[in-house]
């Protein structure tokens, strides 16, 4: 009899979306629930769920190299956080007072301010200092329960400093635990040596940069910021047909605060994500669901931003048929915080969305943001075994008892990393 490397026993409820295609609008809300369960993993990979005392009788005979008792509690997919600024130097508190003053984001921005002031710290910090500062935030990340994020470029806006920031990427994603999948997002702002020129900055994107970010393999998604007084529609869709054509795959910051129209971009498009859309428009909104574009809504950046409008999350699942991902968007602007289960709360309090629904928009529907559901999202035989472990009993609770961290363990492919709240280097050592 073959042997098996893990099997997860004592799960009191293991909840979790199923398939590998994002789940749209009402499908978000059906989630599998199996009580009593147990999970057997072999080479990083799930191969047999069910109820535990069926489970045991299935593999009799079999040896299993080690075992994990859940201890009772709820076991969902590991988190998938799809919008991510994980990559950048310094912070900027600086600005604290000036936002709760009431001064725009934007104008912020238009100051020289918020991620022009990103940029500077970027660009002179080391790779070295980069890397450590986004080591940390993802190590947070962990302990918070996700398994796979997302992290774009975007604070160099220069091609040596863009670079730098997605090698350290590449680096994380060869010794965190952590999966990161790669963005590159040149066109985040325009850089003061382009002030007032940003059509000449966009022709500098395409033909300076975009060649060698692909040719060095060093983003497989290129990303624009959409918006008023930053990149127009006619310039995101410049930028992203060129990325394509380098074989990025698109997505975009769109109709966050103004709607120009970057949601109907990304039906046309096909963009494989679009972000934050609080203004986007009905017509915007139903391309993106004839496109099958994965809208990635943001509750911690309005949140943050003070703002009282958020995302029609409820609209995108009931009238669009839309499956809905969430995200931190963890940045130092808009929305300084790792804690995707603030999101989960959030998503909540303000999108009205139902925990299943909030479920399937951290686990399935995100790994469709990040074009990773036939691998990763769902506990499913043959899918990466990535899965959290709730000091909790089942979902509900998640959002319910908020500002507390209710992870208790974290598998990543079949290894333990996380286990009774801390980080755990080999099996059975505790960081
Ligand atoms: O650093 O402000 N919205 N980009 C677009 C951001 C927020 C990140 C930042
Ligand atoms: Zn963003």
């Amino acid at each position: 009899m073959s042997q098996l490397d893990l099997l997860v026993k004592g799960i009191g409820r293991l909840v979790t979306p199923i398939g590998q295609q994002a789940r749209r609008g009402r499908d978000m809300s059906e989630v599998c629930e199996i009580t009593n369960a147990a999970i057997a993993v072999h080479e990083g990979y799930i191969v047999a769920i069910g109820k535990e005392a069926e489970l045991q009788q299935e593999l009799e005979g079999r040896s299993i190299h080690r075992t994990l008792d859940a201890a009772g509690n709820m076991v969902t997919p590991g988190l998938i956080d799809p919008h991510t600024h994980l990559v950048h130097g310094g912070s900027r508190e600086h600005e604290l007072a000036l936002k709760r003053s009431g001064v725009p984001y934007l104008d912020i921005l238009a100051q020289g301010g918020g991620i022009l002031s990103t940029v500077r710290s970027t660009r002179e910090a080391s790779e070295e200092q980069l890397y450590h500062q986004a080591k940390r935030s993802l190590d947070e990340m962990l302990l918070q329960g996700l398994t796979t994020i997302e992290a774009k470029s975007g604070y160099g806006l220069e091609l040596e400093a863009e670079l730098k920031q997605l090698r350290v990427v590449q680096r994380l994603q060869e010794s965190h635990p952590i999966d990161l999948v790669s963005t590159f997002m040149g066109a985040h702002a325009v850089p003061i040596e382009y002030a007032g020129r940003t059509d000449e900055f966009v022709n500098h994107i395409i033909e300076k940069m975009l060649p060698v970010i692909a040719a060095e393999r060093l983003a497989e998604f290129c990303d624009v910021f959409c918006e008023h007084g930053v990149f127009s529609v006619e310039q995101s869709r410049r930028i992203l047909e060129a990325g394509k054509r380098y074989g990025l795959k698109p997505k975009i910051h769109a109709d966050e605060i103004v709607a120009l129209g970057g949601a109907e971009l990304a039906g046309e498009i096909h963009a494989i994500s679009a972000e934050h859309l609080l203004a986007a428009t009905d017509q915007g909104l139903s391309a993106m669901s004839a496109s099958g574009v994965v809208p990635v809504v943001l509750p911690g950046t309005s949140f943050n931003l003070g703002l009282t409008k958020h995302a029609r999350a409820r609209d995108m699942i009931d009238k669009f048929a839309l499956p809905v991902a969430l995200s931190t968007d963890y940045n130092p602007g808009s929305c300084p915080t790792e804690s995707i289960q603030l999101i989960m709360m959030l998503a909540s309090l303000n999108l009205k969305m139902s925990p299943e629904e909030i479920l399937t928009a951290c686990t399935l529907n995100a790994a469709a943001a990040i074009g990773r559901e036939s691998s990763i999202g769902s506990i499913e035989i043959g899918k990466q075994a990535d899965l959290t472990v709730w000091n909790a009993t089942n979902l509900s609770y998640l959002p319910y008892h908020f500002g507390i961290n209710h992870t208790f363990g974290v598998v990543k492919r079949g290894q333990t990393v996380v286990w009774n709240r801390q980080r755990v280097s080999r099996e059975g050592d505790v960081e």
